[in-house]
């Protein structure tokens, strides 16, 4: 069976890890930034070298097709994403997509021809940090969001998301444009557990079977702006009141009562922001995760009722936006039987696991059999500058990746 080159693959791990680099060691390559586009150009550049063509959907999402034998079967589809978090790291996307690389350089280097193309692809806007909802590019190609909703999006630096999309497009004139959710025979996309599961059981690779579904949403709380010196409680209309009693209630109270239950404030704001001025408006997101689709819609309506409760004891007006909601998913047992195969063809222990995280597997999932490949990382640590991966679990992941790429792209 080809190989993959481990040297050249862990180089091109370091390459891109360059791009949008921070003091710390992590990335900073948001979803259709500068950093994202230099990304895009230097596999792009390294696709064209290897003789295989160059596509671009109108969500930019970036295509890299090796052709097979038979020209008029559909691709097996392999990669992930290259946009990282604001304070991400070097593997996060980047792992699955270089990997999904390297597999096609192996089989070049081997002569090896496959019965059906294999296309790698760096789905748009995976992270959803820059510009919500996360997963824009795969959620577009699977017909499972607009981009004409999204086109009005700015992001939390003020961008617009047209102006960003159309910069990228315009950034790569060697990419042909192709209609948007062209069909695969397959998806599958190797990506970091982001937990701690597989290193604390010693276990090289996840054979991922589901992924549990997510709601982010966006609750803001208006009250009145007063001095902060002279107004007494009673008199005061204090939109951080109202938000610290519901975050204190969502982490004290509705998070403890399910061990599966995940619920994240990551962002808030008050406006306007001033020591001494009682805020006028505050506004912060909450992720909330959970396996089953039942339990979860139950945390989201605790949270609505807890914000709106706490949203009328402070007198405060209380708007509750729902930004985000992603059903839980399973993947398509054949291709999850393709991994196990391929692990045991290797001799590499497997077991099978659900993510925590979403992926633009969960989407490509939704209109063509899809599943995951996992590797661990150190501490479990993700969407932080610290995460790491071995070399020897890179080198297992994208091996796996090519056995199973093996396995599908046979005619
Ligand atoms: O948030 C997520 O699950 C993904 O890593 N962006
Ligand atoms: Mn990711
Ligand atoms: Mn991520």
């Amino acid at each position: 069976m080809p190989e993959v080159n481990p040297a050249r693959l862990l180089t091109s791990l370091a390459d891109f890890a360059a791009i949008g680099a921070t003091p710390a060691g992590g990335v900073n390559r948001q979803a259709l930034s500068v950093e994202d586009r230099a990304a895009r150009r230097l596999l792009a550049e390294r696709a064209l070298a290897r003789g295989f063509t160059v596509f671009q959907d109108e969500a930019a999402n970036l295509f890299l097709r090796r052709d097979g034998r038979d020209a008029t079967l559909p691709p097996l589809l392999i990669g992930s994403h290259l946009d990282s978090q604001p304070t991400g790291g070097r593997f996060d996307g980047a792992l699955g997509t270089l990997s999904a690389f390297e597999v096609l350089e192996a089989l070049a280097d081997a002569g090896v021809e496959t019965g059906r193309a294999i296309e790698v692809v760096a789905f748009t806007n995976e992270e959803g940090s820059r510009f919500s909802p996360g997963c824009m590019g795969s959620m577009a190609f699977a017909g499972a969001g607009n981009l004409s909703d999204w086109r009005r999006a700015r992001a939390t630096d003020g961008a617009l998301l047209a102006d960003e999309l159309a910069a990228t497009l315009q950034a790569l004139p060697e990419a042909r444009m192709r209609p948007i959710g062209h069909a695969v025979s397959a998806f599958v996309e190797l990506h970091i557990e982001q937990g701690p599961v597989l290193e604390r059981e010693d276990v090289p690779i996840g054979v991922v079977t589901a992924v549990q579904g997510t709601k982010w949403l966006e609750i803001a709380f208006s009250g009145e702006a007063a001095h902060a010196g002279t107004t007494p409680l009673e008199f005061r209309k204090d939109p951080m009141g109202a938000a610290a009693a519901a975050i204190a209630c969502i982490q004290g109270d509705i998070m403890p009562a399910d061990p599966a239950a995940r619920l994240t404030v990551g962002r808030i704001a008050a406006e306007p922001g001033s020591i001494n001025v009682i805020p006028s408006r505050v506004s912060f997101t909450v992720d909330i995760r959970h396996p089953d689709a039942v339990a979860l819609a139950a945390m989201e309506r605790r949270v609505h009722e807890e914000c709106e409760a706490a949203g009328a004891r402070w007198d405060c007006g209380t708007v509750i936006e729902l930004r985000v909601d992603m059903a839980p998913g399973r993947f398509d047992p054949q291709v999850t039987a393709a991994i196990e195969e391929t692990c045991r063809a290797l001799a590499i222990r497997c077991r099978p696991m659900v993510s925590g995280a979403f992926h633009d597997a969960l989407f490509v999932g939704r209109v063509a059999p899809a599943a995951m490949i996992f590797v661990p990382c150190r501490n479990g640590i993700s969407h932080n500058e610290a995460e790491f991966v071995s070399d020897a679990h890179i080198i297992a992941g994208a091996q796996t990746l090519l056995g199973v790429a093996l396995r599908l792209s046979a005619a």
